[in-house]
């Protein structure tokens, strides 16, 4: 680590208030170009710290950057993890508030929810769905604390993902009934399709993003517990959202989820 502990403490509490307080900032790594990327995850988990002693509870994870789509977008090659906490939540068909965030995008996923735990190294798709009780739609609203997205990827992990609002709904099938590589799903604004794609656009199966999320968690001595939420990461690019907007994702044989952007 290139980073101390007081350092750590304060680019958290900064990100953080960034994310409360929907402001946006420079990245991180502009004044801290040494930072690697285990000062990039201690931030992540002194903010997840900080939510906790907050009474917030860590209801899952999250992996990003999972498909070549947004890979691409962001101009970036590897995926990345975050948390997610229950104030993160959203109901199905609810409303998210715009003024909350700072320039919202919406990703199609889909979730995964655990009924054992799941720890690498050595996790693989068929662990993975040994393991999952079962899988439904979900959106992911990402808001970058950067401003106007200028960052890299220790910044973004640094920042949680840019996580912010997630939504499921549909139907929660287990993961026997579908098959997560050629399930189709097409994401709806305003009652117009905006973007198109099937699961095997992450990763080639979205149970491999699982994986990586383990096999990442287990190399730093941490687990995926049973009952965890998954966001296995956006499927097509993110699409940008403003005050009005209706977004639906409708995942073929599992439903839709919905949300309004106010
Ligand atoms: O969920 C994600 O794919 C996170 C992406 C992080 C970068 C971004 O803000 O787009
Ligand atoms: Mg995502």
């Amino acid at each position: 680590m290139k980073l101390d502990p007081a350092t750590i403490a304060r680019l958290a509490e900064h990100l953080e208030n960034c994310e409360l307080q929907g402001r946006d900032t420079p990245k991180i790594t502009d004044d801290h170009p040494e930072m690697d990327w285990d000062d990039a995850y201690a931030i992540q988990d002194e903010i997840r710290r900080r939510k906790i002693a907050r009474n917030a509870r860590i209801v899952g994870f999250k992996a990003g950057l999972t498909s070549h789509a947004k890979m691409k977008q962001m101009g970036v090659s590897t995926p990345c993890f975050g948390f997610l906490a229950d104030c993160f939540a959203l109901a199905e068909g609810g409303e998210c508030k715009v003024s909350e965030l700072i320039h919202p995008k919406v990703e199609p996923e889909i979730a995964f929810v655990t009924k054992r735990a799941l720890q690498g190294p050595g996790c693989h798709i068929g662990a993975v769905l040994a393991a999952t009780d079962f899988v439904m739609p979900a959106m992911e609203v990402i808001d970058s604390r950067y401003r106007d997205f200028k960052f890299d990827l220790k910044s973004v992990v640094a920042d949680n993902t840019s996580a912010a609002r997630f939504v499921v709904g549909g139907r929660a099938l287990p993961v026997g009934d579908v098959d997560l590589r050629t399930v189709g799903i097409v994401l709806e604004k305003n009652g117009e399709p905006v973007a198109f794609g099937a699961g095997a656009a992450v990763l080639g199966h979205p149970a491999a993003a699982v994986a990586m999320l383990a096999n990442h968690l287990g190399a730093r001595g941490e687990a995926i517990p049973a009952g965890s939420l998954i966001l296995s990461g956006g499927i097509t690019e993110a699409v940008a959202v403003q005050a009005g907007d209706s977004l639906a994702l409708r995942v073929q044989g599992m439903g839709s989820v919905g949300m309004r952007f106010l």
